[in-house]
């Protein structure tokens, strides 16, 4: 045999054994194919600052939106309406609250989830009722009146809300639950009566949608749409998930909104996620607006009748709503 012909032999039996290795190869992949596809990977999109702006002044074109008032009933079909329209599966919990001064209240939590099968979820949430007194108005004739709630109810719904519809526009596979929680403003201003407040939430926290509701996390939007807004690291959220803090925080600076999401502590607050954490046992922190000398601790128009469009600005909403639109999609796409 010559020197050429065995070489030949030999590419031949290099070739043989090539295909059976690509062969064999085949075959295993077709037997480890995975019966779940790999999550797609979905960029970030752009939040709608106008969309969201649009939202606040639609709830407050209903008014105060108090319970047991016709306003309150309207948003409620209203906000329900909305996530539909978004694809979101929406659940309306009706629940019966006794308020501090003794009245019954008929609320209603809105809960709307995205892709209600999938197992790994978030938790995003804000409050959609309205103060029905405005006890911080400087002007003492003017307490009795209900609170309009631009900033104070309106604007952690409207951030959610465009997120919604983003989330309709751009599927995720991952699960997103948002709820509107309900009666989180009609509690005791005086005094150590925290559980006055957020009776929705804490309704909620007793009874969840879902039979052993197990997200990754929560996220609470609260006052998010003032002029200058500034969210500090509020001390019950670092309490209870200070990982989640710091990553939200982080990556708010990244984006450039640091002016906003500023490196400090500040106090805690007896908000909506403070008995989700504490009763359901869901991880939970609070996005919301504490300047730095405030003698009430919030914004001077906290609570009084300068609560109204005119305090909204569509650059803090634009702010918080990109930065909890990326942790959604990061989220989803393993990145954040
Ligand atoms: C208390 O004043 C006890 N909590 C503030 C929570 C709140 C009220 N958020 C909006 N309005
Ligand atoms: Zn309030």
């Amino acid at each position: 045999m010559n020197y050429s012909l065995m070489k030949c032999l030999w590419k031949g039996w290099l070739f043989s054994l090539s295909l059976m290795v690509i062969g064999f190869s085949c075959t295993q992949e077709e037997a480890q194919k995975p019966e779940v596809q790999p999550a797609r990977t979905v960029s970030v999109p752009s939040f709608n600052q106008d969309s969201a702006y649009a939202f606040v002044a639609a709830q407050v074109a209903f008014g105060p939106r108090v319970p047991n008032t016709a306003a309150h009933r309207q948003c409620r079909d209203w906000l329900a309406a909305k996530l539909e329209s978004y694809g979101a599966q929406v659940v309306l919990q009706d629940f019966t609250a006794t308020a501090y001064t003794g009245q019954q209240l008929q609320c209603t939590n809105i809960i709307g989830s995205f892709n209600p099968k999938a197992t790994k979820r978030i938790l995003l949430a804000a409050h959609w009722d309205t103060r029905f007194i405005s006890d911080q108005e400087h002007d003492i004739s003017k307490q009795k009146l209900p609170v309009l709630g631009a900033d104070d109810g309106a604007s952690g719904v409207a951030v959610l809300l465009e997120i919604a519809r983003q989330l309709s526009l751009h599927p995720l596979d991952i699960g997103v639950d948002i709820i509107f929680f309900d009666a989180e403003d009609q509690g005791e201003d005086s005094g150590m009566s925290a559980e006055t407040w957020c009776l929705g939430s804490q309704y909620w926290a007793r009874n969840p949608h879902v039979a052993g509701y197990k997200p990754k996390y929560g996220i609470l939007l609260d006052m998010v749409g003032a002029k200058g807004a500034r969210f500090a690291k509020e001390a019950a959220s670092m309490s209870f998930a200070p990982w989640l803090v710091n990553k939200v925080w982080k990556l708010a600076q990244q984006m450039g909104y640091g002016q906003f999401f500023v490196d400090a502590a500040t106090s805690g607050v007896t908000d909506d996620h403070f008995f989700v954490a504490t009763i359901a046992r869901i991880p939970m922190i609070d996005i919301i607006n504490k300047p730095a000398d405030s003698p009430t601790g919030f914004g001077t128009h906290w609570h009084t009748q300068a609560d109204n469009l005119d305090i909204i600005s569509k650059r803090t909403l634009k702010a918080v709503g990109q930065v909890i639109t990326a942790v959604t999609y990061r989220e989803n796409n393993g990145t954040f």
